[in-house]
């Protein structure tokens, strides 16, 4: 959620987040240089606004005991193409994620090779805008060690996440998340679900899982990422399946 006061907000102690925030920073504000840095005009605001919505936070984990006890699939159960049947046929093996766009070493990645590379583990809630939510267990790559490894460029701002499914219309499903959320330490590349390899239905055999956005941005069925310097160019140019067709909003942020 992006909380943006007004500067006459601020100043009549509006907001329970801003009076706690100020009070703390009192005894900061005592010298002079740092009240100079903090408080001019232009600076206070972006201060504000960092302090308030932090992106880097982490999402709350959980403990094993409050796992969901099935966690239950929504949108596309099966991407149902030839070309994915043909994948699960023979679990995988001739899958890869490709790894292309803004990057100097373009890469193709196997389920092997994904599952040697460095991962974390992570319980957390997933919360879907039609009313639920459930606590699962993923384990994935950051998406941080794949973005090194592919040497993104610098031109790069935006990663696409493209997909094998087509969400209901005849439109492929697709997603894309800023830097801020690509390098984001929760942000992995889930092969595994609740301890067993990522079922079909939620996404197998990768799917994206950026824990600080809603479940619409949470990409199945992986099959290509590809670093952008803006979305406009990219299918209905609003940076995702549900963007583009039903006027979801990009930023899903929790
Ligand atoms: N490729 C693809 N990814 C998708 C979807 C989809 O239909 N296709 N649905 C999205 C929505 S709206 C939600 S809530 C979650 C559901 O993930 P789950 O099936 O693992 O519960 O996936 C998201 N990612
Ligand atoms: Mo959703």
């Amino acid at each position: 959620m992006t909380l943006i006061l007004s500067r006459r907000a601020l100043v009549t102690g509006a907001g329970a987040a801003a009076t706690a925030l100020l009070t703390g920073c009192d005894r900061l504000a005592e010298h002079e240089s740092v009240r100079k840095a903090l408080f001019t005009a232009d600076n206070f605001h972006l201060w504000m606004q960092r302090a308030i919505t932090d992106r880097n936070a982490l999402a709350q984990e959980f403990s094993p005991d409050q796992m969901s006890p099935v966690f239950r699939a929504n949108g596309t159960f099966n991407p149902n193409t030839e070309d994915y049947k043909a994948l699960w046929r023979n679990g995988f093996a001739d899958w890869r994620l490709k790894i292309d766009g803004l990057v100097d070493r373009p890469l193709s990645l196997s389920l092997a090779q994904l599952h040697a590379m460095p991962h974390r583990e992570q319980i957390t809630r997933h919360d879907c805008v039609e009313g639920w939510s459930a606590i699962g267990k993923w384990r994935g790559v950051p998406l941080a060690v794949l973005l090194h490894a592919a040497r993104m460029r610098t031109t790069a701002r935006y990663l696409v996440f493209h997909c094998a499914d087509f969400g209901g219309g005849t439109d492929p499903y697709y997603e894309s998340i800023d830097l801020v959320d690509a390098f984001h330490p929760q942000t992995i590349l889930a092969y595994a679900l609740n301890d067993r390899a990522l079922p079909v239905q939620n996404g197998a055999p990768l799917r994206l899982r950026v824990e600080r956005q809603l479940g619409y941005k949470q990409a199945k069925y992986l099959m290509r990422i590809e670093a952008v310097s803006d979305l406009a160019s990219i299918f209905g140019g609003k940076g995702g399946y549900w963007e583009d067709v039903a006027g979801y909003q990009w930023y899903a942020g929790i």
